[in-house]
């Protein structure tokens, strides 16, 4: 939170908030009713907080898993396009979570960059790979990442960089909202209904659709979210039920009980197939194609 370099109104109702302090985008929601800045292109000045945070020595890890057949697919480009757009100039580690360490291709890196590589077990069904990040991420924070870094975001590889990621992301605990649900009514998000799941959301539940694609924040702030989703799991799998978005419905459960301190708005993760874009100004990181039936084939 010390990271923004604008106000909202934490003491004020959400309408005052809004009106009074968050003038800098008048057609989206920059700023949730407990007080946290919905960051859009326009709300912030990336040349001052570069002059301001640049040369705090700060390192920021950035955790992807590449996984069987998507480390092929998709890991390169996003290496690549993390080196021109994702803090650039500053300190930085990647975290390559895969099972084919020997495949993972060799990059030159800027310096003060970093690429390590942290080995994990395919998993049969892709499910459980996805669900899965959750555990081996907990335990990687606690192994390594949290002695290296003080900021750490987490992503899904089939995307890649596109537009300036700088320190306007940073934060305590930053969710992101789903470039699908940004603009749909809360009651049609697609949250787990399963009142047996650990993920479960009822009626009035929730506050946005956040996409588990991108989500950070300190070190011990993201230990707390990864292992609370992870027993979520854990509880659903002694259960016999499964979350249906998996991972994702745990973490919007989790934020839901756990407010994020920031939220990126969904130029942080945008989907190009999309024809409604209202309010994207800057899409900063893209999806991927899929390509399903080459990836989940006997998945
Ligand atoms: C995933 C689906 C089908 C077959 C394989 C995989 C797969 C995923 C894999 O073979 N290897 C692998 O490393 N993964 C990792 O899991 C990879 O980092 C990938 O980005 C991530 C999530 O899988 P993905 O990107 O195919 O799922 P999406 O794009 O539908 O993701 C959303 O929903 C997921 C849960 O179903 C997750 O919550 C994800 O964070 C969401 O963006
Ligand atoms: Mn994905």
């Amino acid at each position: 939170s010390s990271l923004q370099i604008f106000r909202c109104g934490r003491h004020t109702g959400w309408f005052t908030g809004f009106a009074l302090y968050c003038r800098s985008r008048q057609d989206v929601l920059t700023c949730t009713s407990w007080g946290a800045p919905i960051v859009w292109e326009g709300t912030f000045d990336p040349e001052i907080l570069q002059q301001k945070y640049g040369s705090q020595n700060l390192t920021v890890g950035l955790t992807v898993f590449a996984v069987g057949r998507y480390l092929d697919k998709y890991l390169e480009h996003f290496l690549v396009t993390a080196e021109e757009h994702f803090l650039v100039s500053w300190s930085v580690i990647y975290y390559v979570f895969t099972d084919r360490p020997d495949a993972v291709p060799k990059l030159h890196l800027a310096k003060r960059r970093h690429l390590r590589i942290v080995i994990v077990e395919n998993q049969k069904r892709w499910q459980d790979i996805s669900m899965m990040r959750m555990h081996w991420l907990s335990q990687a924070l606690d192994a390594t990442i949290c002695s290296e870094v003080q900021y750490i975001f987490c992503m899904d590889v089939d995307q890649f960089f596109a537009g300036a990621f700088g320190p306007e992301v940073l934060a305590e605990s930053v969710a992101m909202l789903h470039s699908y649900f940004y603009w749909w009514p809360h009651f049609l998000y697609s949250y787990d209904r399963n009142p047996q799941s650990a993920a479960f959301l009822g009626p009035g539940e929730g506050d946005f659709y956040y996409h588990a694609a991108v989500f950070g924040g300190t070190c011990p702030r993201v230990k707390n979210l990864t292992a609370s989703c992870f027993q979520g799991v854990l509880q659903d799998k002694k259960n016999g039920v499964e979350a249906l978005w998996h991972d994702e419905s745990h973490l919007n459960k989790y934020f839901w009980l756990h407010k994020p301190t920031k939220i990126l708005s969904p130029e942080y993760c945008w989907d190009e197939n999309l024809w409604l874009h209202w309010g994207i100004r800057v899409a900063k990181l893209l999806w991927a194609k899929k390509q399903y039936s080459v990836v989940r084939a006997n998945a």
